[in-house]
């Protein structure tokens, strides 16, 4: 299982001014992520692929072009959460149809659901798909919060092979890699990636891996060599970078790099904005001054 460790872009996904998929811009996120970025893996129906706000034929749409894309190339995760359990069972069977190397699931948001409730959610779905899975784990976006003793518990499926760890608490992220040396931990904030590298993740999943995948790669090569020094420094120029993405707006400035790159990433859908004309010249400022 530890072959699914390494460097996965949580994939964008391009959308026409109306909010459709635009397919062939899709495509191009991909070819850049794969052949440009030199990714080893993509996520795909993560946040960053502006999957909650999909429908279920648009999100099988995105697993079957990324597999179309990927040629094989790289490892592929479907994430699959809903709050439709059905909807998850039915994308994550789809995803094991295509050939996907593993499922992900959000943890259930919105409602206070409890830890009896959340297990029973992803017992569900690896019960109905035999598909290995990895816990997303987003605190701060989905107010779920998960302790040590709770992932001891869904670690007795023994389908549930990992975590997506989205969270600055890197107390827990130690206890958890001491506890689980086989699962595999993935940094889910790219900011922290290479702290997180240096307490042992098998991975990271990232947006911004989209834009700046090469110098994640390197972060994460360099710390995993115990070159702490040169991956810091790397480290402080992708934070410059992602500092300028978040004051400007995540999403929308990722797909204005890409664009800025030549590739068409399209326009993130409503009800999230689109950039003023300033904030589209600071983000091609951006892409010119990190990515050339
Ligand atoms: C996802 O599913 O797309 C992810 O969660 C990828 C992780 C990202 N989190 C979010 C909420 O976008 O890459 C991070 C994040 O964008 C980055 O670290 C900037 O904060």
């Amino acid at each position: 299982r530890k072959e699914l460790g390494g460097i996965f872009s949580a994939l964008m996904v391009a959308f026409n001014e109306k909010g459709g998929i635009n397919e062939r811009g899709t495509r191009e996120i991909i070819r850049h992520n794969i052949d440009v970025m030199g990714v080893d893996g993509l996520y795909v129906g993560g946040s960053t692929g502006e999957n909650f706000m999909l429908a279920t034929e648009e999100k099988m749409r995105v697993f079957e072009i990324a597999v179309e894309e990927a040629k094989g190339k790289v490892k592929l995760i479907a994430q699959v959460g809903s709050l439709n359990l059905q909807e998850a069972i039915e994308l994550g069977r789809y995803a094991k149809e295509l050939g996907y190397d593993s499922l992900s699931a959000v943890t259930p948001f919105y409602y206070k659901f409890d830890f009896e409730e959340i297990k029973h959610y992803y017992n569900a779905i690896t019960e109905a798909t035999e598909m290995d899975m990895i816990v997303y784990s987003i605190p701060f976006l989905t107010g779920v919060n998960i302790n040590i003793d709770q992932f001891a518990e869904l670690f007795e499926n023994k389908y549930i092979i990992g975590v997506k760890f989205t969270a600055g608490d890197f107390f827990l992220l130690e206890r958890m890699r001491k506890s689980f040396p086989q699962h595999l931990l993935y940094a889910g904030f790219d900011e922290m990636m290479l702290s997180a590298t240096v307490l042992g993740v098998d991975g990271a999943i990232g947006s911004t891996f989209n834009v700046n995948g090469v110098r994640a790669k390197k972060i994460f090569e360099l710390a995993k060599e115990g070159r702490v020094d040169e991956a810091r420094e790397i480290q402080h120029t992708t934070n410059d970078l992602i500092e300028g993405i978040l004051d400007n707006g995540l999403y929308q400035t990722l797909k204005e790099i890409l664009k800025d790159q030549g590739v068409d990433a399209g326009y993130t859908k409503q009800p999230m904005k689109r950039l003023s004309s300033e904030k589209i010249e600071r983000a091609r400022e951006l892409s010119k001054k990190y990515i050339g």
